[in-house]
């Protein structure tokens, strides 16, 4: 049995149904009707999931428990798997930098900066904006917020430049807050007119650029699939320290290869009035330790026809 609780199953997630091979049937805690039903075979619970764990919860604690005097198999079964996958995180925050031939220098990870940036950020009570492709992906695995509501990423289309464009936020909502924005130099380059607006609109904020020089989570499919990647980075070098520093009133800075330089600057953007950008490159290679792993099957290109005969095998 699978226990979804609040997930909308898309891309990274599980959206082609056959990531649980095992599973026969489904309790969905969701606040939304389509995604509660993204399964078949299942008992949807629909609503506020926190309210709902907690009846269940309130529930649960009247049933004696099965497996008196310690913790079941099963129970002990996740924490291994739990245990694992600290290991797995601990092991790739322990290698921050790698050698990253395209700069030809130690480069800051992708998990790594944005693990700094996230630790960074949390006592500070900085949200947390999430833009589309590897930035995004390895952010779902590398947050761990104790608070609802300072980590939001565009689930939906994950549209590139979402991040960027969401920092106007803090100067037109309700209430006024710091944000910092992870953003690729992929999708920054689809939105870059929030320097201006952000400017205009008195945004206080940071676009953290992490930048690969390539769409790297389009890079890491075409070599999933087809062994080559093809058209998905280029040649053409962007300063985009001086880009962001041309429009008045943007702070722009580099954000160096190491967790001490790239603290120093977000200390520096945070202390600043108005919006900033920092631009740190990061590693892309085949070095496992540069990226937080693929899990899950999608449902596109050459991979269709078998992952949709798994899916109609699984039944789910
Ligand atoms: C508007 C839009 N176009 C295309 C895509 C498909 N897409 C997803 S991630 C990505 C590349 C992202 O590159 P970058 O921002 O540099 O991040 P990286 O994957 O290198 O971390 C693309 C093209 C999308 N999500 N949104």
């Amino acid at each position: 049995m699978l226990i979804a609780i609040g997930s909308r199953s898309v891309c990274q997630s599980d959206c082609s149904r056959t990531a649980y091979a095992n599973v026969k049937k489904v309790i969905n805690i969701n606040g939304e009707i389509d995604a509660a039903l993204h399964y078949n075979d299942t008992l949807p619970l629909i609503g506020d999931a926190r309210l709902t764990l907690l009846k269940l919860l309130t529930e649960l604690r009247g049933f004696p428990s099965k497996s008196q005097g310690g913790p079941s198999a099963w129970l002990k079964a996740c924490a291994g798997k739990k245990r694992e996958w600290g290991a797995f995180k601990a092991e790739r925050y322990s290698h921050p930098a790698l050698y990253d031939d395209t700069w030809k220098k130690q480069a800051l990870t992708q998990p790594a900066a944005i693990k700094i940036a996230a630790d960074w950020a949390k006592p500070k009570d900085v949200i947390k904006f999430f833009d589309a492709g590897d930035v995004q992906a390895n952010g779902f695995q590398v947050v761990e917020d104790e608070s609802y509501g300072r980590t939001f990423t565009e689930t939906g289309a994950s549209y590139m430049g979402f991040a960027v464009s969401a920092l106007l936020a803090t100067s037109v909502g309700r209430g006024k807050f710091y944000a910092l924005a992870f953003t690729g130099d992929g999708s920054f380059t689809m939105n870059p007119q929030v320097l201006i607006d952000g400017v205009q609109h008195g945004a206080r904020g940071c676009i953290l650029l992490l930048d690969n020089r390539r769409m790297a989570a389009i890079s890491g499919l075409q070599v999933a699939q087809y062994n080559h990647e093809f058209a998905t980075s280029d040649s053409v070098e962007v300063d985009y320290v001086a880009w962001a520093a041309s429009v008045k009133g943007v702070l722009a800075m580099e954000g160096g290869s190491s967790e001490g330089e790239l603290t120093a600057a977000l200390d520096k953007a945070y202390a600043y009035d108005g919006l900033a950008l920092i631009h740190v490159p990061v590693y892309y290679g085949a070095d496992p330790l540069g990226g937080m792993g693929v899990f899950g099957r999608w449902n596109v290109g050459n991979w269709c026809q078998e992952t949709q005969s798994l899916r109609h095998n699984i039944g789910l």
